[in-house]
């Protein structure tokens, strides 16, 4: 039975049509005014709504095991939630022990996310080196679908890489035609400041944003650009959350250099003002790194944003209970870093983005789901409305307003980093893969109906990219006598 999305405006990243959406299986089959339709069709009424292609998140950690504990939301309840806030697609991390086999690493990723109710892809990444991740790198790309690989310059002793391991992973990243990205945060820094912090006797979460001021992101951000333009590699720079970050992504992109900057919801949204709020578990329910940053960096996010110099807002889903967070009760750097997002980001960017006339409709299109299917490969498969694209929809009616809380988020932590912001603009229908899986407040998701999407390696454009070396060069030898 197919379903036709009737009287609404599709609105993609290009452009904005009234225009009705018939759906048979998982495709889009029709696209057009007063569609004709089989009888038994599902109709779903758009009057007045938008009809957009349905979210991208392209940074989450659904069941991550992580700093000593587990992110509380798994792939079933962390798709249900983006799905009731117009999330179709999640791109998630496989991240391996250090040492560990990356092919065995996405196997385990395959077993957890084999509950997803909604489509998912995977970045893989790189939290060592040694000659078998270079050698898995290339089955991984070539016959698992992944074609972005995610480097830690953060989290030392633990996930970190170092310069040496970044240069012969990018490498290896141009060889077998992938993406690299980074956690771009200055790792040595970040855990000197740490410890003198703690030798201080700051061991509240203000000892975070301490511990990590933007000189931090800004310092790695720019190194691994430096990196990835001499090694030739394209570069996609994850949580960009430093107002100077932003700026060494768009001095890159100036100088036509394959850089992609992705910012967070919860960047665009919050300061670091929380760090010092009274409440502990306020305060270190928004400990996550690269950390909130003073006041004036989100609204450099958002010119980075409008100016198009960062293409995707995602989440950094990574959700923990204020019961986890009291792990770093005596000690910050304790607390597990992450915070949620994946239910409100759509909302959220819409509220502070296309309310406030910060962007257009179709750049919201764009920065939440278009650029993210061309950056990894997956466009126009997802990311766009239009005839043999998938059923991944959204129905966002742009009038209804809700106040967000995690007393009624579909989220599994008791902790909301958006927590009172009243946003207009919200999902009403969801369409994943062709299943109507959220409808008007109803929550109709099938555990496990989420499929993997795998993501080729780049064309030419990319992994075919020779670097500029001179060879044999001509030289003059001088004949003695
Ligand atoms: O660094 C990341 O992206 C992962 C480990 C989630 N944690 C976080 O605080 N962002
Ligand atoms: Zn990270
Ligand atoms: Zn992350």
């Amino acid at each position: 039975m197919g379903i036709v999305i009737r009287g609404g405006s599709v609105v993609n990243a290009d452009h904005t049509t009234r225009a009705d959406v018939y759906c048979e299986e998982d495709k889009i089959t029709a696209v057009g005014l007063d569609l004709e339709v089989p009888a038994g069709t599902e109709e779903i009424d758009a009057g007045g709504c938008l009809v957009m292609p349905g979210g991208i998140d392209p940074h989450t950690h659904m069941e991550l095991p992580f700093m000593g504990t587990r992110v509380i939301d798994d792939f079933y309840t962390g798709t249900v939630a983006g799905a009731t806030g117009g999330t179709t697609m999640i791109i998630d991390f496989v991240i391996p022990p250090k040492g560990g086999s990356l092919l065995e690493a996405v196997d385990t990723w395959q077993e957890r996310a084999a509950k997803a109710a909604t489509d998912f892809g995977f970045h893989m990444a790189i939290t060592g080196w040694d000659e078998r991740v270079a050698r898995e790198m290339d089955e991984v790309t070539r016959e698992r679908g992944i074609n972005s690989y995610k480097f830690f310059m953060a989290y030392k002793n633990a996930i970190m890489v170092s310069d040496e391991e970044l240069v012969a992973g990018f490498s290896r990243c141009r060889e077998v035609g992938a993406i690299a990205a980074v956690h771009a945060e200055h790792g040595e820094l970040v855990y000197h400041l740490q410890e003198e912090m703690l030798q201080r006797g700051i061991t509240g979460p203000e000892g975070h944003p301490q511990s990590r001021p933007a000189a931090v992101e800004a310092e790695a951000t720019a190194r691994a650009i430096a990196l990835a333009d001499v090694l030739q590699v394209p570069l996609y720079v994850v949580h960009i959350g430093a107002r100077e970050a932003a700026e060494a992504v768009t001095r890159a992109r100036l100088r036509g250099q394959r850089v992609f900057g992705e910012t967070l919801a919860g960047f665009l949204a919050v300061d670091d003002s929380v760090y010092y709020d009274q409440d502990w578990d306020f305060a270190a329910g928004h400990v996550m790194s690269p950390c909130f940053k003073p006041k004036g960096h989100p609204e450099a996010l958002w010119r980075a944003l409008q100016a198009g110099n960062l293409l995707t807002v995602g989440t950094d889903h990574c959700t923990f209970t204020k019961e986890q967070k009291r792990m770093g009760l005596e000690d910050f750097t304790k607390i597990p870093n992450g915070c949620g997002g994946v239910e409100d980001r759509m909302s959220v960017v819409w509220e502070l983005g296309v309310n406030s006339g910060r962007i257009t409709a179709n750049e919201f299109v764009a920065v939440t789901s278009a650029n993210a299917a061309r950056i990894f490969n997956v466009y126009p498969r997802k990311g766009v409305v239009r005839v043999g694209s998938d059923a991944d929809l959204v129905v966002f009616d742009a009038q209804k307003s809700k106040t967000i809380s995690a007393r009624n988020h579909y989220q599994q932590n008791d902790f909301n980093v958006f927590e009172g912001l009243e946003v207009q603009g919200v999902a009403v229908h969801t369409i994943s893969a062709g299943r109507h899986i959220w409808a008007d407040g109803e929550v109709r998701a099938e555990r496990g109906a989420g499929r993997f999407v795998p993501r080729a390696p780049y064309g030419p454009a990319y992994a075919g990219m020779d670097r500029r070396m001179v060879m044999n060069a001509p030289r003059r030898v001088e004949r003695k006598g």
